[in-house]
């Protein structure tokens, strides 16, 4: 069968090709009215404008973000579950919670406007890479207090075409659906839809014969090394896409056709970048933490919120005709961020080397661990192909190739332990690549 022809379209102009002095009067707007009401009904905030010394009266645009307290993930756990909301519960009809790696989940909740907000960000979305009616997007995300499930069903809905909502997981039934109802989209992790190419290897099932035409891929870092495996192994279009459940879920950032970093839905959220040391805002297009003020959601209005998410922001026009600023792909999270004998690693630089090896499985995992000299040890783990693993010779080779590599772009040294294909675990919905053996056990 062939594949769908796609063609990505402006779900909403007026507000996505705004005049940038217009949207920033919008933003300063709903910065106004947005901090007032979180500083009125939300006790925290009231605490934290005294503590910051700044009166809500005093806010005037978005010049005067820097001056406001940010919010941490701390904050939504010390008020667990429902301290921080801006309506009386009664008004809250959807609850959902990502579960963090320590104690008790953060938990998010919405209006019906909220959800009418996040369905709208999601079509936006969806629209960039060609959703129609009369169209099947095959939803692979997790379902359930995950955001990634129902934020994409809404979306999709919204735009009039038809969900599966297959949910994560279950990879023989993907595979299936995907043939029988012929979706033109798969939306999944991006360590998702490898496994599912691989489970399709497996099966005999070309990718390319299938009329799926695209994919969204987010709620995890992927390199660009990473998007060219997932294109290559499905024939496919695969789009970047970015979010986090405090700030609504997915929808924060896409990608247009252009693919040069990810569309910040301004209008709604608007992004600063910080030094995550000292907290200073940076200039445009320096390395650093994206913080997301996100004031118009009634239920849970949040003041520069810490993402801990590193990115740039660019704010040069794009060619889409959307004038939102895009922010770089997502380099990894601060926590994410290892350090190593003092160096900075992200796992997604690791990634970009491991994927320019040819035959290289893009599975591997990074551990850390405090060795016997009291310095830290790098040790990556990859899966090799069995042609290279059965010839001593081309091991070695192989190995020091890669170390070689790997140093000169971490700087530091590596030990490396190579693996016969499929011996790392496979991941459903987010992968887990570091183990850091110096942190205690949560
Ligand atoms: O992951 C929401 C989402 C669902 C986004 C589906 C995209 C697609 P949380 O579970 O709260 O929400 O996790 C949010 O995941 O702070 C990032 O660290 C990471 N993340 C999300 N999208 C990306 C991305 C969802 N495109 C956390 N690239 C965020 C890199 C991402 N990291």
């Amino acid at each position: 069968m062939p594949k769908h022809a796609l063609e990505p379209y402006i779900l909403e102009p007026a507000r996505e090709c705004m005049p940038v002095r217009e949207l920033r009067a919008l933003q300063s707007e709903s910065l106004v009215r947005g901090t007032r009401r979180a500083w009125e009904q939300v006790p925290l905030y009231r605490r934290k404008f005294e503590e910051a010394g700044v009166d809500p009266g005093e806010v005037r645009s978005i010049e005067d973000l820097p001056r406001l307290p940010f919010t941490h993930k701390t904050d939504l756990r010390d008020t667990y579950p429902f301290g921080m909301l801006a309506v009386p519960f009664e008004r809250v009809v959807r609850i959902h919670a990502s579960s963090g790696t320590t104690g008790k989940p953060t938990v998010v909740a919405y209006t019906r406007n909220d959800l009418e907000l996040w369905a709208q960000m999601m079509a936006r979305a969806l629209a960039a890479s060609g959703v129609r009616p009369g169209m099947v997007v095959q939803n692979a995300y997790g379902y359930g207090l995950f955001t990634g499930g129902l934020g994409f069903h809404y979306g999709a809905e919204r735009l009039g075409a038809a969900v599966v909502p297959i949910s994560g997981g279950n990879t023989q039934r993907q595979l299936l659906l995907l043939q029988d109802f012929a979706s033109a989209l798969i939306v999944c992790t991006p360590s998702y839809a490898l496994f599912i190419s691989e489970a399709a290897a497996e099966e005999g099932i070309d990718l390319h014969d299938l009329p799926v035409a695209a994919g969204i891929f987010g709620a995890e870092p992927w390199s660009g090394e990473m998007r060219a495996e997932i294109e290559a192994r499905w024939g496919i279009r695969a789009y970047d896409h970015y979010g986090l459940s405090e700030i609504i879920g997915p929808g924060v950032a896409h990608e247009c056709p252009g693919r040069n970093g990810l569309h910040i839905q301004e209008d709604q959220f608007i992004p600063e970048i910080i030094d995550p040391a000292t907290g200073q805002n940076l200039p445009d297009g320096s390395l650093g933490e994206l913080v997301i003020t996100a004031v118009g959601k009634e239920a849970l209005p949040l003041v520069r919120y810490r993402t801990r998410d590193c990115t740039r922001l660019l704010r040069e026009p794009c060619q889409c005709g959307r004038t939102l600023s895009r922010m770089e792909k997502i380099a990894g999270r601060t926590d994410d961020m290892i350090i190593v004998r003092g160096v900075n690693v992200f796992p997604s630089q690791i990634e970009s080397v491991l994927l320019k090896f040819e035959g290289l499985e893009p599975h591997y995992q990074i551990l850390v661990d405090r060795g016997t000299s009291q310095t830290d040890d790098l040790e990556i783990r990859v899966e090799i192909p069995e042609s290279i693993r059965q010839d001593p010779a081309k091991i070695a080779q192989f190995e020091s190739r890669l170390s070689y590599e790997i140093s000169g772009t971490l700087g530091i040294r590596v030990r490396l332990e190579l693996l016969p294909p499929k011996s790392l675990p496979r991941s459903e919905g987010k992968s887990q690549r570091v183990i850091d053996k110096r942190k205690p056990n949560p």
